[in-house]
């Protein structure tokens, strides 16, 4: 049996060989993508057995996904193909003086985007207790309103359950304006467990950065669950249980490559720690440092690191590379 599921909307993101806008760029790298599916390559990397759900492409694209999730060793049976169908992509751009990528979404014809997910089995498999923790991130609840549904019927089912769930609001304003993922988030945090959060996203949905403030609108909002984690990126993380705070700085980074895929390998990191029954400080600990090598490359999940890896970091061991 797996531990943990994760359910959303894949995508295959086009990654530029160059800077520049992407009129003038010729080549691309192709890789899956998606926050859910990340989340859960990054939770089976650090040896947490880890599920996906969702409805894929029934084309090339589709089929990289499928293979990618099972070369991860990520458990896809509730991964369904759907014939006839396309896969959604993205294209990332950096142009100008920003840091971060634009990004342009073709994903308005992926069968979660047309509700072509059924979630039957799904729900089976989670009233028959198969996983101990359920993530899934605002995105999903956005990308088309069956989907949306389906999502909050499957939050709703583990909560009358009592399986821990996470859910990520992970705003993403080419989706839909910010009062629509407001409205979203009413309807959503009574039926979740972890509220997890960047401060950007914070500052515009709550007009405030403050992890204590934040969890009391949220509890003003319906939330009734654990509590709040609010991540800082460079300024690392922290969480509010009951007003209660803890605080963990940032790993830093020599050279930032990208930071999409950062937050989905934060939650990664979180997650597995909080599954092993890590304290909330030591999983944020690691979720901080899955985040820090996420940001070293291109792709959204290339850099994740392997259990190995973070297991001597967190014990401060030296790395013999030569
Ligand atoms: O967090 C990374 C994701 O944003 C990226 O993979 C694409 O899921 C995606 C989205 O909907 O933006």
């Amino acid at each position: 049996n797996a531990t943990v599921l994760t359910f959303g909307d894949p995508l295959i993101v086009l990654v530029p060989s160059a800077r520049g806008k992407l009129e003038y760029v010729r080549d691309f790298r192709a890789y899956a993508a998606g926050a859910e599916l990340n989340t859960a390559i990054g939770l089976a990397r650090l040896d947490i057995p880890a599920s996906y759900a969702a409805a894929i492409g029934d084309d090339p694209f589709g089929n990289l996904i499928y293979r990618e999730l099972r070369a991860e060793g990520v458990d896809s049976r509730h991964v369904a193909q759907v014939p006839g169908m396309q896969s959604g992509i993205f294209f990332k751009q950096w142009s100008g003086l920003e840091q971060d990528p634009s990004v342009f979404y073709y994903r308005s014809q992926s069968p979660m985007a047309l509700g072509a997910w059924g979630t039957e089995s799904l729900r089976d498999a989670i009233s028959a207790g198969t996983w101990q923790w359920v993530h899934t991130t605002g995105i999903t609840f956005m990308v088309g309103q069956e989907t949306g549904e389906r999502s909050l019927e499957l939050l709703k089912l583990c909560h009358s359950l009592s399986v821990v769930t996470s859910f990520d609001v992970n705003v993403r304003l080419k989706l839909a304006g910010i009062d629509k993922w407001r409205a979203m988030l009413r309807r959503v945090l009574p039926y979740v467990t972890w509220f997890m959060l960047g401060d950007d996203e914070a500052k515009r949905l709550f007009e405030t950065k403050s992890v204590v403030a934040i969890e009391t609108i949220a509890r003003e909002w319906g939330f009734q669950g654990s509590g709040v984690v609010l991540k800082q990126g460079a300024d690392g993380s922290c969480a509010s249980v009951g007003g209660v705070t803890t605080v963990v700085p940032p790993r830093p980074v020599k050279q930032i490559v990208d930071t999409v895929g950062a937050g989905d390998g934060y939650n990664a990191g979180w997650i597995a720690g909080m599954v092993r029954g890590w304290s909330l400080a030591r999983s944020m600990e690691l979720a901080s440092l899955v985040g820090a090598y996420a940001i070293t490359d291109a792709s959204d999940y290339g850099g994740y690191p392997r259990w190995q890896e973070v297991a001597r970091d967190l014990e401060g061991g030296v790395d013999v590379s030569r």
